[in-house]
């Protein structure tokens, strides 16, 4: 049955090929993107690049709709190029095959993410400025497998010409763990200490030469992440080769192992002291530096252990915390439950949104945007921003 459902997907794919490119579009090839959000162009999407090339002008919108295949993820969006003589065009998504929002009157909420975009972001990824995008549903990092549909609109009498790549790279394998202990601590000394300690069997053991060997592996190495709620969050990025110390030591063995060494911590390649993946028994990280500040307390911590495209990870919520006070943070007894995949750091306690968008005429907007987050001390921001020119602001919010 898995076959059968493969091979129609398969003969949809070519269908979709014989009219463009499987993985590319480019309007001045394959035709003008959709004008109409309920039937949008279908652009099937490759493990990989794949470039989006429309020219937008008012009147013609483009509505395309994309699908992330089972295991990969969005990890990026980047805008290649822009040229107009408008320097403000506008991108927005949705969860679906369709785009249920019409360009007048858009109820925002209903919206994944939007942005107005411009030449100075030439070069990079606006995948997290669309998930920024205020009022919207929003989001933080690469998205899930699953359909999505943009729609992309200038409503301006100077035509623009962009250029999209949407990377679609294998999605990571999360598996929430039990853990031992987390200590973080900085002395009265100043001497800094972090210790993690896991001995669930569960824990994502990558097998010996594969890609995600993080001694000989490609890119190898191993990422550990401390994602505090009150904090803030610190990456150490342990880096790959099978060498005596600093460096890691590989046993294929009855239970095989991978250990770091870097005896010179917090000095030498990483803060990091020792990093153990025992299989089934033992994963630990010893460094020598926090990472994450401890003026104040931490609240609820997650550690994750990255190594290529495996992650584990544990949270220390309050039901484990012994102590969290500045300098000091001790929890035992992590369970694996407690977290559904290692995509983000802790829970937020509490969270209100509140957006309201007001437009003066159909050239400008005012947005302001309060937002209660993470942190037990709520922070806000607001900020206004004015649109000028012909940008889709008017069709968006008017
Ligand atoms: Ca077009
Ligand atoms: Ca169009």
């Amino acid at each position: 049955m898995v076959r059968a459902t493969f091979t129609l997907l398969t003969l949809l794919g070519l269908s979709y090929a014989s009219v463009a490119n499987a993985d590319n579009w480019d309007e001045g090839i394959d035709g003008d993107l959709s004008n109409n959000r309920l039937v949008p162009t279908v652009i099937s999407l490759d493990p990989g690049s794949n470039t989006i090339t429309a020219t937008s002008v008012a009147g013609d919108p483009e509505y395309y709709a994309v699908n992330v295949p089972p295991g990969y993820e969005l990890s990026a969006l980047t805008l290649v190029s822009y040229a107009s003589l408008d320097p403000i065009s506008f991108v927005a998504v949705q969860n679906g095959t369709t785009f249920t929002e019409p360009a007048t009157g858009t109820n925002v909420s209903q919206l994944l993410g939007w942005l107005h975009f411009t030449p100075s972001l030439v070069g990079t990824d606006i995948l997290d400025d669309i998930g920024n995008g205020g009022g919207a549903i929003g989001f933080t990092g690469p998205q899930p497998a699953g359909d999505y549909t943009f729609w992309s609109q200038q409503t301006g009498a100077n035509a623009s010409t962009y250029t999209f790549d949407l990377q679609v790279t294998v999605a990571p394998t999360d598996q929430p763990i039990g853990a031992i202990k987390l200590i973080i601590k900085i002395a009265a000394s100043g001497k800094e200490k972090l210790v993690f300690v896991s001995k669930d069997p569960a824990f994502l053991f990558p097998p010996l030469g594969s890609d995600d060997d993080p001694a000989n592996g490609s890119p190898g190495g191993a990422i550990i992440d401390l994602l505090t709620r009150d904090g803030g969050n610190a990456t150490f990025t342990v880096p790959p080769g099978e060498s005596p110390a600093p460096g890691w030591k590989v046993k294929d063995g009855v239970v095989d192992l991978y250990k770091y060494i870097n005896k010179d911590a917090p000095g030498g390649p990483v803060p990091i002291k020792v990093v153990v993946l025992k299989d089934t028994k033992v994963l630990k990280v010893v460094g020598k530096e926090t990472g994450v500040p401890l003026a104040g307390t931490l609240g609820d911590v997650v550690v994750r252990i990255t190594t290529g495209t495996t992650r584990s990870c544990a949270r220390f919520d309050a039901a484990t915390i012994l102590k969290d006070e500045p300098g000091k943070f001790i929890a035992k007894g992590a369970v694996a439950a407690s977290l559904a995949d290692c995509a983000s750091g802790p829970p937020t306690t509490s969270t209100s949104t509140t957006t309201s968008s007001t437009t003066s005429t159909s050239t400008s907007s005012t947005t302001s945007t309060s937002t209660s987050t993470s942190s037990t001390t709520s922070t806000s921001t607001s900020s206004t921003t004015s649109t000028t020119l012909g940008s889709p602001s008017g069709a968006f919010v008017g």
